[in-house]
């Protein structure tokens, strides 16, 4: 290689390995739950690439989590959190890096019920999202501008959550290299809380891995497009009081902005498996993607049309 060349490579390859990142701290209604505690942690900052692998519930794989939080950190539902996000765990969130800028992608916050938060085995199963925020078109602005710009990223636990312990997985996805899959960075980390007060919402779920696929537009994607058009994947957040998301059509989101958001519908059979992870559907069969079986499952366990029901462990079987 010419020296220009290898500089060129060497400067590509250190503004990759500068850009990686780990959710390393967060705080309830502005008070921090302390650097590093109620986590699941890697020491290395490194994405995981491969959306079939186990570890893209709560990190590990390639990742190992090496420091595990003995503490449960309380959570009242409809508390505000801030994911602070470092680029390593050496980093002070109020001056240091957070993540490299080029790292540009949605955010999102899934929850799986689990009995005891601090010992309880990664569930594969079980996790539903409460909170997405994908490319806003009016200010050309991605969640992961907006976590830079603030230096940690907020949002809220809805009100209706079903009080207990869960792992609540934080995600980043930074699309620099997702033209091919794999290339998307996936870069995410579990806290160990126990929400309290809360509703009775019991939600349909989804498995990691399993909610998303190589294919997803929101995981290949090419972010050097104009327009921007961005597909956020895995199921729609969890809504409090009105209607969940429904399978008759999917809403696939194309835009956010902090508060109003414009989607786009379009037919079940036409959506990608990203869009199609709902609710139990009417006629006691279950939508795409959606629990159909498992032990204390007393739902639909028959499916829509075009989908089988698939026992992917005792637990839990899944429309597919
Ligand atoms: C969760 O919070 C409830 C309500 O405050 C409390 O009774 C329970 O002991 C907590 N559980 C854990 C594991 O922290
Ligand atoms: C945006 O992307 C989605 C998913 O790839 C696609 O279904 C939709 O047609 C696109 N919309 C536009 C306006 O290109
Ligand atoms: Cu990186």
């Amino acid at each position: 290689m010419k020296g220009i060349a290898r500089v060129a490579a060497a400067a590509a390859l250190t503004s990759m390995v500068a850009g990686h990142a780990i959710f390393a701290e967060f705080e309830v209604n502005g008070v921090s739950a302390g650097k590093e505690n109620g986590l699941r942690l890697p020491t290395y900052d490194g994405p995981i690439e491969d959306v079939t692998s186990a570890a893209v519930a709560c990190n590990g794989g390639p990742n190992p989590l090496v420091k595990f939080s003995p503490n449960v950190i309380n959570v009242p539902a409809g508390a505000e959190i801030t994911a602070r996000y470092i680029h390593t765990l050496d980093t002070d969130w109020r001056t240091g890096l957070i993540i490299d800028a080029s790292h540009k992608g949605p955010i999102m916050v899934y929850l799986s019920k689990v009995s005891n938060a601090a010992t309880a085995p990664i569930p594969s199963s079980g996790w539903f999202k409460i909170h997405e925020e994908g490319y806003n078109s009016a200010t050309g602005k991605w969640a992961v501008d907006r976590l830079i710009a603030d230096r940690g990223y907020k949002f809220t636990i809805p009100t209706c959550i079903a009080p207990g312990n869960y792992l609540m997985r934080v995600e980043l996805i930074a699309l620099h290299a997702a033209g091919s899959y794999p290339g998307a960075q996936l870069y995410m980390e579990c806290a160990q809380i126990n929400i309290t007060g809360g509703g009775s919402l019991s939600p349909a779920t989804v498995n990691f891995p399993g909610a998303y696929a190589g294919t997803d537009p929101g995981i290949k994607f090419n972010l050097y497009t104009s327009p921007i058009n961005y597909t956020i994947p895995g199921p729609r957040p969890v809504t409090c009081g009105g209607t969940q998301p429904t399978t008759a059509a999917t809403t696939a989101r194309t835009t956010t902005t902090g508060a109003a958001t414009t989607r786009t519908t379009t037919p079940a059979t036409t959506t990608s498996r990203a869009a199609t992870t709902t609710s139990a559907s009417t006629g006691g069969q279950q939508a795409a993607w959606g629990q159909c079986g498992g032990i204390g499952w007393t739902g639909p366990t028959s499916c829509v049309s075009g989908y089988t029901c698939k026992e992917l462990n005792a637990y839990y079987s899944q429309c597919q």
